[in-house]
C-alpha cells in the first residue's frame, strides 16, 4: 500500500478530477469483528447517555454541546481513552497500513508529515429521521462566486473518509463540484438551512453507496449533503487525516470539534509509535494557532 504504483495514481486522479474516490476493502478480516463489537459498545454508550460527545438529532454542525435530546446521528471522539477498550481498536485502526498507505498516497506525502486529526462515528438515529444540509464543510453557504472560487482553489492537504460497516446509502455528493463554484440553481438550493426535500433535485448530485467495508475518501468542500433513516443500521467510520505541509490550513476545520482531549499523556499512551508521530505534528499545529472559530452556523 505504501509504495506508490500505476493503479494508485490512478486513484489519486480520480479524487482529484471527482473529488472523492471509492476504495474496497481498508479493514482485515480480523479487525471487522473487531470494530464492529468497538461501534456496538459505543453506540450503546451514547444512546444510554454514558457518553455524552455526540451529534445529536436537530444539530447539523459544531460546536456539538453535550446538552440535548439522546437521539443521536454521531459519536465524537472514538478514539478517546475514556472508550476502554474500544478506543484502543478504533486508534489500531486508524493507525493502520492499510489506510494511512491510501491517505499518504492522495496526500502525496511521507509518513513524516501526517497528522493526526478527527476520528468520529456515523449512526443512525433510533426515533427520528434527519438530514443535512447541502453544503461544504469549510465554505459557507453565503460565499460569492468569488470567495468561493478562492477557497476552491486551495489544496487544504487534507484527506476525509467514511468507512461504512454496513451498508450505507445517507451520503449524496456533486462530483466536481470540490473544484468549481455553485451554479445558479446550486446555490440556490444550498444557500437554505433547511435539508433538502429531495436530494436528487440538486443538480449533479449522485448518492453513494457503500457496501460494508468500503471507503469513500472526499474532499470535504465537495457539495455534499446527508440523510438519516432510524429504520436502517448505519455505523460509519467517520474520519480525517492531514499533511503537516499544510500549515494551520486545516486549524478550524479541525481545532472546531474540541480536540484538547488529544493532548493528554494518557491518550499518546494508547497509540502505537506511528500513532504517537502523528498525534505529535496535531499537538505542534494546535500549539501555533490561537483561536479558531466555526466553519459553519448551525
Ligand atoms: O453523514 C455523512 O456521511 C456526512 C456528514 C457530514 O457531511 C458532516 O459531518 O459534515
Ligand atoms: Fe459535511
Amino acid at each position: 500500500m505504501s509504495t506508490p504504483s500505476s493503479s494508485s495514481s490512478e486513484l489519486k486522479q480520480e479524487f482529484t478530477t471527482k473529488g472523492y474516490v471509492i476504495v474496497p476493502s481498508l479493514i482485515s478480516p480480523t479487525q471487522f469483528p473487531l470494530l464492529k463489537q468497538a461501534a456496538e459498545d459505543v453506540i450503546n454508550k451514547t444512546r444510554s447517555g454514558a457518553w455524552l460527545s455526540r451529534r445529536t438529532v436537530g444539530r447539523q454542525f459544531p460546536p456539538f454541546d453535550e446538552e440535548g435530546p439522546l437521539d443521536a446521528w454521531g459519536v465524537q471522539h472514538i478514539m478517546h481513552p475514556d472508550l476502554g477498550e474500544s478506543g484502543k481498536v478504533f486508534g489500531e485502526w486508524y493507525t493502520s497500513d492499510g489506510l494511512v498507505g491510501v491517505a499518504r498516497e492522495l496526500l502525496g506525502c511521507g509518513e513524516g508529515e501526517l497528522q493526526m486529526e478527527l476520528f468520529n462515528l456515523l449512526i443512525n438515529p433510533i426515533s427520528h429521521s434527519f438530514a443535512l444540509r447541502w453544503h461544504r464543510d469549510d465554505v459557507r453557504e453565503g460565499a460569492s462566486e468569488e470567495e468561493e472560487r478562492e477557497a476552491l482553489g486551495l489544496w487544504h492537504h487534507g484527506v476525509q473518509w467514511n468507512t461504512a460497516l454496513y451498508e450505507d446509502s445517507c451520503l449524496f455528493v456533486v462530483p466536481g463540484s470540490h473544484s468549481q463554484p455553485r451554479t445558479p440553481e446550486q446555490r440556490l438550493l444550498s444557500s437554505t438551512q433547511e435539508p433538502p426535500k429531495d436530494p436528487m433535485d440538486m443538480p449533479g448530485a449522485i448518492r453513494v453507496t457503500l457496501k460494508p467495508g468500503e471507503t469513500v475518501f472526499y474532499n470535504n468542500n465537495i457539495l455534499h449533503c446527508a440523510t438519516y433513516d432510524p429504520t436502517s443500521t448505519r455505523a460509519t467510520l467517520h474520519g480525517c487525516m492531514g499533511d503537516i505541509r499544510g500549515g494551520s490550513t486545516r486549524a478550524r476545520n479541525i481545532l472546531q470539534h474540541g480536540l484538547a482531549w488529544m493532548e493528554e499523556e494518557r491518550f499518546r499512551d494508547t497509540l502505537s509509535p506511528r500513532g504517537q508521530r502523528m498525534l505529535r505534528n496535531l499537538v505542534e499545529m494546535k500549539a501555533g494557532v490561537k483561536e479558531v472559530g466555526y466553519s459553519q452556523v448551525n
